[in-house]
């Protein structure tokens, strides 16, 4: 065992001695009265951040399509007829070209995602050099590549990596009405290989998947009695894709929405709540209320992995007259 690996087992003993949530606590906190449920998320809000800054990630899909994986939502798993065309890993030299016009632009963290079940041993040396340039063009790193053995999440940690998005994506009994490939349990797994080996977890899920609202609740149960909370919470509003499962779920109901956001921040208060996927579909009125309900980090630039994301400067208006500001990079 490393020290560095070591030194993480021994803190999170420590922080294992604060209180778990049960799922009836949390769904008292969701159902309280709307007024009473955002004066609480925006107070411990403020408690540990500056309201009015929210922190900008940027997406790059550097492995498209073709995932063996069935998820449900997703365009890109082989199993549905999402039309989508499927691509190989992207040239690291791209990858750089790109990740460079994204911080010229102001981006702080790059965020690289692969359609796959997890890497494969000949794909690590690429995107190991992906980590070691984007991190030599001053940015933050972010990774989702599917599964992790711990071998793997210690190589890209000693490359530089500095978050991991793994996301348990709805509650555990929900789980296999979305995914039959790999279980709740094997999501577990892998975000305890990527905390034991130092790098900071971004986990979330999405919402709006036909799910009830004792499944977001159980989603946040589990994430916040995880041994340590995520550092980030990537809460996605289903984007509906034509030729998946999901391309007819009944969208979410926008207040409902606003809810899982400040039982998350309620839950979690020192994590950054991400409003993921989704904004398209949303007013600036929905959006301004999930700022207010805790949320503090978004994607920016106007495709996500391959659906759309609002335009730069819709979004840089959105902040000009809410007065929010980009948060500085470590201070995310
Ligand atoms: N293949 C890797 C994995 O599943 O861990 C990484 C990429 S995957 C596309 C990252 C996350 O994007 C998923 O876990 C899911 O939460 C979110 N996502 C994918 N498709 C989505 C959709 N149509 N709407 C909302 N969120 C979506
Ligand atoms: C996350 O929770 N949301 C991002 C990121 N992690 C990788 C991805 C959203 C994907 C939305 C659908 C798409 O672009 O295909
Ligand atoms: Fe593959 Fe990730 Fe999409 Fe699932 S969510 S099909 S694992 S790319």
């Amino acid at each position: 065992m490393t020290a560095e690996l070591h030194l993480n087992r021994t803190t999170k003993q420590c922080d294992s001695l604060r209180p778990k949530w049960t799922s009836d606590e949390a769904r008292a906190i969701y159902d309280s009265p709307f007024n009473d449920l955002l004066f609480r998320a925006q107070t411990v809000h403020r408690q540990n951040f500056d309201p009015n800054r929210v922190q900008l990630s940027r997406l790059l899909s550097i492995k498209t399509g073709g995932c063996p994986e069935d998820c449900g939502y997703c365009s890109q798993s082989a199993h549905h007829e999402s039309g989508l065309k499927a691509s190989k890993l992207m040239e690291v030299q791209r990858v750089l070209a790109e990740a460079k016009k994204a911080r010229d632009a102001g981006a702080t963290r790059y965020c690289m995602g692969a359609a796959w079940r997890s890497p494969k041993a000949r794909d690590m040396d690429a995107v190991v050099a992906m980590v070691e340039g984007v991190k030599a063009l001053g940015m933050e790193t972010c990774m989702t590549l599917g599964m992790l053995d711990i071998d793997q999440a210690q190589r890209l940690k000693q490359a530089g990596l500095d978050y991991y998005n793994h996301n348990i994506d709805t509650s555990e009994r929900y789980y296999s009405e979305i995914i039959s490939t790999r279980s709740f349990a094997d999501r577990l797994e892998t975000l305890a290989n990527v905390r034991d080996s130092g790098i900071k977890v971004c986990c979330g899920g999405i919402v709006g998947m036909g799910e009830e609202a004792s499944d977001r609740i159980d989603m946040l149960v589990t994430l916040a009695n995880l041994p340590e909370h995520p550092d980030s919470v990537p809460i996605n509003m289903l984007i509906p894709i034509e030729g998946t499962p999901l391309a007819e779920a009944d969208p979410i109901a926008p207040i409902e929405f606003v809810r899982t956001i400040a039982l998350a921040r309620i839950m979690m208060p020192k994590s950054h709540v991400r409003l993921s996927a989704g904004r398209t579909a949303m007013s600036d009125e929905m959006q301004a209320l999930c700022f207010f309900a805790g949320a503090n980090s978004i994607f920016v630039g106007d495709t996500l992995l391959t659906a759309e994301n609002p335009e730069e400067d819709k979004d840089t208006a959105l902040f000009r007259r809410l007065g929010i500001e980009p948060m500085e990079q470590g201070a995310a």
